[in-house]
């Protein structure tokens, strides 16, 4: 039962909010590392970090300091003028990644609209792939942001209705399937670019078969097709390695950052890339009245630098390892638990249930009631994703909360 000030604000949101999500009812207040506060001052774990764009920790003081200290100063430029924390940032940034450039954009839908865009202008000036003919390989159960260009090769049909007409030259596969890639691949000579998110998040935490990255790298290579690579919520540290694509040791063509890149605190995203192919665009061929501000830069130098120096990477790997150990276990004890997947802090669990049962809801709200905040995706899963500065204590405490919502469900559905 939400109380009157809950009601106030749901309500005001509701009536002045375009309505295009279905919140959990909570609402927020505060944040601080792995916990975030509602206005009556309860104390929840976040498990959905923002969707991976607080792996640093809500408020971070190290983003925070710098996010002020920019903030006092100078905030946005445009490129119209050079500023001085521009060079500085990416020059980290791409030292970090290891590419010779970044081109700064602010939403991830943005940045991976920039990269189809480098792809197709690398194919017609490089690869000499006839005019308007250049494809884009895409797979399905694919999320990569809601502009149109992005929703046209949604394998979705609710995210792409009464949206048209759509962008063309894109082409559906099956995910985590090399031999559809190659297929694909061996039949189109126009084809440009194969782009693909290393882990698939909406599809609800599907973690490809280990050497599906490297072997699909190795075909782009065979039939000259740039590997791009959607890292905006696989990225920085969530699955256990700087980018989910070091797990196989690529090294993917293009990189596309957001979420994390800027700890929460402001939209940055950016599309990585060597010069042969970041330099396809050219002066006025592309652009942002925000990408590349002063404070943006600064934000997401810190983000990294935090990542970086925290070695978050190795904290996600260990706490990952920790949290599904201990969800296999929950997986013995409720038959509702069909499968426990995922990598790193990146995780989900799928319930036995169909997808259009309210299980997962009503999972969802005990666990809100007992201090723990996470949502279903794609109907019976339920996706995991805290903070990547998580102790072990605090991922053992989440673990018997979640324990008992559980069993305070099961009694539930038991008994009637
Ligand atoms: C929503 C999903 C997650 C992304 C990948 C690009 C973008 C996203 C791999 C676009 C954004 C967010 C958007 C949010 C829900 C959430 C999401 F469920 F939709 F799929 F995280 F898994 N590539 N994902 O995950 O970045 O433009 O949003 O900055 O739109 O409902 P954005």
């Amino acid at each position: 039962m939400l109380s009157t000030k809950e009601n106030f604000y749901i309500n005001k949101e509701e009536k002045f909010c375009s309505n295009t999500y279905h919140p959990l009812p909570v609402v927020l207040s505060r944040g601080k590392g792995v916990y975030v506060w509602d206005v009556h001052g309860k104390k929840y774990f976040d498990f959905l970090s923002s969707y991976s764009a607080v792996n640093q920790g809500h408020c971070n003081r190290k983003i925070l300091n710098a996010f002020l200290k920019q903030s006092k100063k100078l905030t946005l430029t445009s490129r119209a003028f050079y500023n001085n924390e521009l060079g500085n940032s990416l020059e980290y940034i791409t030292s970090i990644f290891g590419y010779d450039k970044m081109l700064p954009m602010n939403s991830g839908a943005e940045a991976v609209e920039a990269a189809l865009k480098i792809c197709r202008k690398w194919g017609y000036e490089v690869k000499k792939v006839e005019k308007n003919k250049a494809k884009i390989i895409v797979c399905d159960g694919n999320f990569h942001g809601r502009t149109t260009t992005v929703i046209s090769f949604s394998s979705c049909d609710e995210s792409k209705k009464n949206f048209g007409p759509l962008t063309l030259g894109f082409e559906i596969i099956q995910y985590n399937n090399v031999r559809d890639l190659e297929e694909a691949l061996k039949k189109d000579k126009n084809i440009v670019g194969f782009l693909v998110e290393p882990i698939q998040g909406e599809g609800g935490v599907v973690v490809p078969d280990d050497g599906y990255l490297k072997n699909s790298k190795k075909l782009c290579e065979k039939y000259d097709v740039l590997f791009i690579a959607d890292e905006i919520q696989t990225g920085i540290c969530r699955t256990g390695k700087m980018l989910a694509c070091d797990h196989e040791e690529i090294k993917p063509d293009i990189v596309i950052l957001g979420k994390a890149l800027s700890g929460g605190f402001y939209p940055v995203s950016g599309v990585l890339a060597d010069e042969e192919i970041m330099n396809v665009l050219k002066v006025g061929q592309h652009g942002s009245t925000f990408g590349g501000n002063p404070l943006g830069s600064v934000v997401a130098k810190e983000s990294i630098k935090f990542a970086v120096d925290k070695d978050l990477s190795n904290n996600s790997r260990m706490m990952g390892d920790l949290f599904r150990y201990n969800l296999e276990k929950l997986k013995d004890k409720y038959k509702l638990i069909k499968q426990v997947r995922g990598k790193g802090l990146l995780n989900a669990i799928v319930l036995d249930c169909e997808e259009s049962s309210d299980i997962p809801w009503q999972l969802s709200i005990k666990m809100r009631n007992n201090g723990v905040l996470a949502k279903p995706t794609q109907g019976n899963k339920i996706r995991f994703a805290p903070p990547l500065i998580i102790t072990k204590k605090q991922i053992l405490k989440a673990i018997q909360l979640i324990d008992t919502s559980f069993s305070e469900l099961k009694y539930e559905y038991s008994s009637n």
